[in-house]
């Protein structure tokens, strides 16, 4: 009990640190804009100008203050503080639909997560941080360099596999990424490892040829016998609304089973978590928050909303 109150205190301690820019900004003016407050159209308003600046998006917005206003009149609220409780249960509802419970890993078995997204977001990074994660609850975790358009980054990964001392299949630069993740997979399944997860160059969403490139690897994980792997997204949260369009073209070439948000650390718009469950639908795996192996945070609606307004 005591161990789990800590690992609680700690994740909650994360995320605050994660969150500090865009609650000292943004969601700081909604606490202080309810105390006290009068519940009339200007709060309403002045609400949904601050949601909208803070990257949650309109369709969010809307949702949000819809389902708030319709709280406040069937509990017949009439104090600004009670709208604000009531505001934060209603974003925990709303980014609870996004939540997944146990990450990429299954119960038995491999499981082949192919890490997708634009150039530069943190997909190398993120890869290293959920090794990490996964090796220290006991999975025996396999990289494939999949990035072979670029010789750095190749070096990249086998550092980050070096540091973790975990395995890594890798070719030559120039090669064809195919080729890498087939004899990734194989080379997983005759090792016995519990966690491939498979790095790819980053790509521009409106570039086509690199977008089949991404399906073709797609179909080579599931010839080589994982039907079931795993699609993850990695977006980097200082992008904003763009987020959302790589979202949309990601999800059609390659189905995207889960995102990861990096680069929270350097925005002040973590309303962007609530844009992408909203409008993609597509569950928040993780949170990043810096350049370091732990800085990375399973998503939780209610620790992430708490961390967001304490
Ligand atoms: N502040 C911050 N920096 C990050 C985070 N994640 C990654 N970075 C940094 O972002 C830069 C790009 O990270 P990479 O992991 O190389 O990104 P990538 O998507 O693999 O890039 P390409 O392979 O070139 O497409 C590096 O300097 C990382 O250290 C994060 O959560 N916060
Ligand atoms: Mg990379």
């Amino acid at each position: 009990m005591l161990l789990k109150n800590w690992v609680r205190r700690t994740k909650l301690f994360n995320l605050g640190k994660i969150l500090r820019k865009s609650r000292e900004s943004l969601f700081g003016k909604v606490k202080s804009l309810f105390k006290g407050h009068k519940i009339d159209d200007e709060l309403w308003d002045e609400l949904e100008q601050i949601l909208v600046s803070s990257d949650v998006g309109i369709t969010a917005t809307v949702e949000l203050i819809d389902r708030v206003k319709d709280r406040v009149k069937s509990d017949n609220i009439r104090e600004g503080d009670q709208v604000f409780a009531v505001m934060k249960e209603e974003i925990v509802s709303i980014l609870s639909g996004c939540v997944v419970s146990n990450g990429v890993a299954k119960k038995e078995g491999l499981s082949v997560v192919l890490m997708v997204g634009a150039n530069g977001v943190g997909k190398t990074t993120t890869i290293a941080k959920m090794a990490h994660l996964y090796k220290k609850q006991g999975k025996k975790v396999i990289l494939a360099a999949g990035d072979t358009f670029r010789a750095a980054a190749i070096d990249q990964l086998k550092i980050w596999a070096e540091r973790l001392k975990i395995d890594i299949v890798s070719h030559q630069p120039g090669a064809d990424p195919g080729a890498v993740v087939f004899d990734a997979v194989q080379a997983a399944i005759s090792r016995g490892h519990d966690v491939l997860i498979v790095d790819t160059a980053g790509r521009l969403h409106t570039k086509s040829n690199l977008m089949e490139e991404l399906k073709k690897i797609n179909r080579i994980i599931a010839k080589a016998g994982q039907d079931e792997h795993q699609s993850v997204l990695v977006l980097d949260a200082t992008t904003g609304q763009n987020g959302l369009i790589q979202a949309k073209h990601f999800t059609e070439a390659v189905g995207v089973s889960g995102i990861v948000l990096t680069k929270l650390d350097g925005t002040a718009k973590g309303g962007i978590v609530l844009a992408i469950c909203r409008e993609l639908k597509i569950p928040i795996m993780y949170l990043g928050s810096g350049q370091e192996l732990d800085d990375l945070a399973p998503f939780e609606a209610k620790d992430f909303v708490d961390a967001l307004f304490a």
